[in-house]
């Protein structure tokens, strides 16, 4: 029988784009979307879908045992600026639903997982130009402390109990089809919607806070590439570097100024000002182009012309 792939998180940034791209690639009903709320209609309208806490083991695994599935990706997590405000509560939600993953795979009831890692894995004493994949990592965020943790423990099942888990460190993630949630990037989503709406956006980082970034359509190609390669070409099961581009607001507004000539950007620094200068610049990714071939292929200015003429469409409707 054809796998039965489990997406946990369904509902949020990356998953509703994962679960549509899987859905496309495998048929609709072998890609069971699931989260603690349902989504958008065309994540709803296009395949199974349950209301699932990844959190609880045994919901967790009837599912596994319903819709016999045989890969899951979990996509549930809290993000930086809010796991700030709520720090028990994201490592409750980050570790707890990694841990069930994990056991399910170390039990033989699914074939193989993925799991998100993020640069704020990385803190402030990590090299910040072209971060290597093996460096300093002290991160200074609950987020960040979560992630470098499942790292460690998905290093840790696939080397003790030959659990096939991989991970991508995510830069922060540009895309349309979603409101991103409580991310310290969220910034360069929010823009482009106010700038069409308003012709002017108010900044919470400075000018020149530079930080990697990665248009979606990468983001899930590069999760779907390495999904698919051969387990026996990785070479690291912590979780691997990932970039594509690195832009400061400042970056981001001037390319959509040769779109909206009278865009206006103004910068109000708060509390994620810090979360950002802890983060590296730049990512250096050679090593998953040498063990899976990762290329990216949006840039910045690619990156505006797709965002702003999806969301006029969106906005016509
Ligand atoms: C966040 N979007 O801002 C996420 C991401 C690298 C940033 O992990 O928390």
């Amino acid at each position: 029988m054809a796998k039965t792939i489990l997406i946990l998180g369904a509902c949020g940034q990356i998953g509703t784009e994962l679960t549509l791209a899987l859905r496309q690639m495998h048929g609709n009903e072998k890609v069971v979307a699931s989260d603690i709320r349902e989504g958008g209609s065309e994540l709803m309208e296009s395949g199974p879908f349950e209301l699932l806490d990844a959190t609880d083991y045994n919901a967790l695994e009837e599912a596994v045992m319903h819709y016999e599935v045989e890969e899951i990706y979990l996509m549930a997590a809290m993000l930086s600026a809010t796991s700030e405000k709520f720090p028990s509560r994201a490592w409750n939600l980050n570790m707890n639903t990694l841990f069930n993953v994990l056991n399910l795979a170390k039990e033989g009831k699914i074939e193989k997982l993925f799991w998100p890692s993020s640069i704020a894995v990385f803190g402030p004493n990590t090299p910040k130009e072209q971060t290597p994949q093996s460096t300093v990592m002290e991160p200074s965020t609950v987020y960040g402390i979560s992630k470098q943790s499942g790292e460690r423990w998905c290093w840790y099942y696939n080397r003790k109990y030959g659990v096939d888990v991989r991970s991508i460190r995510y830069p922060g993630l540009i895309s349309w089809k979603t409101q991103p949630g409580g991310g310290t990037t969220d910034y360069a989503v929010e823009i482009y919607h106010e700038a069409l709406a308003h012709n002017r956006y108010t900044c919470f980082l400075k000018a020149d806070s530079r930080l990697p970034m990665m248009y979606m359509d990468d983001a899930i190609r590069a999760t779907i590439d390495l999904m698919k390669s051969d387990g026996e070409q990785l070479s690291i099961r912590s979780s691997y570097n990932l970039g594509a581009m690195s832009f400061s607001p400042a970056d981001i507004a001037k390319s959509i100024q040769k779109h909206l000539p009278d865009f206006q950007m103004n910068y109000e620094p708060d509390f994620r000002q810090e979360i950002a200068d802890s983060w590296p610049s730049s990512i250096d990714d050679s090593q998953a182009r040498e063990d899976w071939g990762w290329e990216p292929e949006f840039d910045l200015d690619k990156t505006t012309e797709t965002m702003l003429a999806h969301l006029r469409e969106q906005m016509a409707k």
